[in-house]
C-alpha cells in the first residue's frame, strides 16, 4: 500500500512541506486546473511533477480528469472530447502517472447540503440532509449548496436536466460503455489505470440518474471492459452512505480481483433520517469499521495507492471544506497505524 495525500494547487493550498511531514505519506494526488474537456499539456504535467518531487514526494496519481457532460449525455460532440481525454491520458502516461481517478456522475459531482455543520466537539464537517434536498429546486437561481452552480448558468442547468431525463439510467450505462470501450484500451497502452470513483452519495439526487452505487452496478462496470486498467477508486465514504454496501467485503472482493487502483478511506456517520455527516476517520466516530476495511485491503495483498479522504475542520483551521491539513493528517496517521499493526502482527497468535 502506498499512502498518498490529495493536494490542490490553489488559494487554499496546503504547503507541500507540511504534507511531507506526515509520517508514512510518500505521494501526492494532484491535478491540473483545466477546463473540463481540455487536453492536459505534457509540459504542464511535468512541471507539476517536478514541483511535487522537489518536496520529496511522488506524483503518480491524478484526481480527477473530468469526463465532459457531452460524453455522459452521448451527444455527437462526444468523440472530440473522448479524443481529448485519450490525449490527456497519453501525456499523463509519458509523465509516469499510474492512476487516474474519475467519475461518471451527471451534472453535479459530490453533493452535500452543508459544508460546515458543527459537531458536538466544536469541529465542523460536511453533511447531507435528505429533507433539505427534497424541498430544494435545483433550478432556482438562489440555490447554493455546492460549488457547481458557479460552473453552470441557470439555462444550462435547465437544458441538462431535460437532456438527462431523456438519457435516463439506461442511456447513461450505454454512454459509459461507449466511453470505456474507447478509452480503456488507450489507457492500457499509456500504462495508466482508469479508476472510477463511486457516486457520492450513492443514490440519485434531484431525479438525475446515478449508476455507480453498489456491488451489482460495480460488477457491471468492471465487466464492460475486463481489464485491470478498467478499475476502481474505492471510496468507503461514498459507498458507505448506504448501509447496504458492506465495505470490508467489497474491498476484499475487488482488491482480490486486482480491480482497485486507488483507495479512498474515510468514515461516515449515517443518521436515522437517511442523511449523513462526514466524521473523523477513527472507527468509533462513525458508522464504518475502518479497521475492518484496512484489514480487507491488507488480507487481499493490496499494493496500490490509498489516501485519507475528507477531513473535518479542526483546531481553528480555515480552508477548502473537507480538504484542510490537520484532520486529514490525523486520518493518514490513523490508517498508517492500522496498516503497520496488520503488517507486524501477521502470523502472531
Ligand atoms: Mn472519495
Amino acid at each position: 500500500m502506498k499512502m498518498t495525500f490529495r493536494w490542490y494547487p490553489d488559494a487554499h493550498a496546503v504547503d507541500l512541506d507540511y504534507i511531507r511531514q506526515i509520517p508514512g505519506v510518500t505521494g501526492i494526488v494532484g491535478e491540473l486546473p483545466k477546463p473540463v474537456g481540455a487536453v492536459w499539456p505534457l509540459d504542464e504535467i511535468l512541471s507539476l511533477k517536478r514541483r511535487v518531487e522537489e518536496h520529496g514526494l511522488a506524483l503518480e496519481v491524478i484526481e480527477s480528469v473530468k469526463v465532459h457532460e457531452d460524453i455522459k449525455l452521448g451527444l455527437k460532440s462526444r468523440d472530440t472530447y473522448i479524443a481529448a481525454y485519450i490525449e490527456t491520458l497519453q501525456n499523463l502516461g509519458k509523465a509516469g502517472i499510474k492512476t487516474v481517478c474519475y467519475d461518471f456522475m451527471p451534472v453535479f459531482d459530490w453533493m452535500r447540503t452543508e459544508t460546515a455543520r458543527r459537531l458536538p466537539d466544536g469541529s465542523t464537517t460536511l453533511a447531507y440532509d435528505p429533507e433539505t434536498i427534497s424541498r430544494t429546486d435545483p433550478l432556482q437561481a438562489d440555490f447554493a449548496l455546492c460549488d457547481w452552480e458557479a460552473v453552470y448558468s441557470h439555462d444550462e442547468l435547465a437544458r441538462m436536466f431535460t437532456l438527462y431525463e431523456e438519457v435516463g439510467e439506461k442511456g447513461l450505462w450505454k454512454n459509459l460503455e461507449y466511453f470505456l470501450k474507447a478509452v480503456v484500451p488507450e489507457a492500457e497502452k499509456a500504462g495508466v489505470r482508469m479508476a472510477m470513483h463511486p457516486d457520492d452519495p450513492c443514490w440519485p439526487v434531484f431525479g438525475l440518474p446515478r449508476i455507480i452505487t453498489g456491488e451489482k452496478n460495480i460488477d457491471r462496470l468492471l465487466a464492460i471492459v475486463d481489464s485491470p486498467f478498467n478499475a476502481l477508486t474505492l471510496c468507503s465514504g461514498s459507498l458507505g452512505c448506504s448501509a447496504e454496501n458492506d465495505l470490508p467485503r467489497l474491498v476484499y472482493k475487488y482488491a482480490s480481483m486486482d480491480r482497485i487502483a486507488f483507495g479512498h478511506v474515510r468514515n461516515i456517520k449515517r443518521l436515522p433520517d437517511g442523511g449523513f455527516e462526514e466524521s473523523a476517520h477513527f472507527s468509533r466516530a462513525g458508522s464504518l469499521d475502518v479497521v475492518a476495511i484496512m484489514k480487507a485491503y491488507h488480507d487481499a495483498g493490496y499494493q496500490g495507492f490509498l489516501r485519507p479522504d475528507h477531513g473535518r475542520m479542526i483546531w481553528g483551521e480555515r480552508g477548502g471544506a473537507g480538504y484542510g491539513l490537520y484532520d486529514r493528517a490525523l486520518g493518514a496517521m490513523y490508517l498508517s497505524g492500522i496498516w503497520e499493526t496488520l503488517e507486524k502482527t501477521q502470523g502472531i497468535r
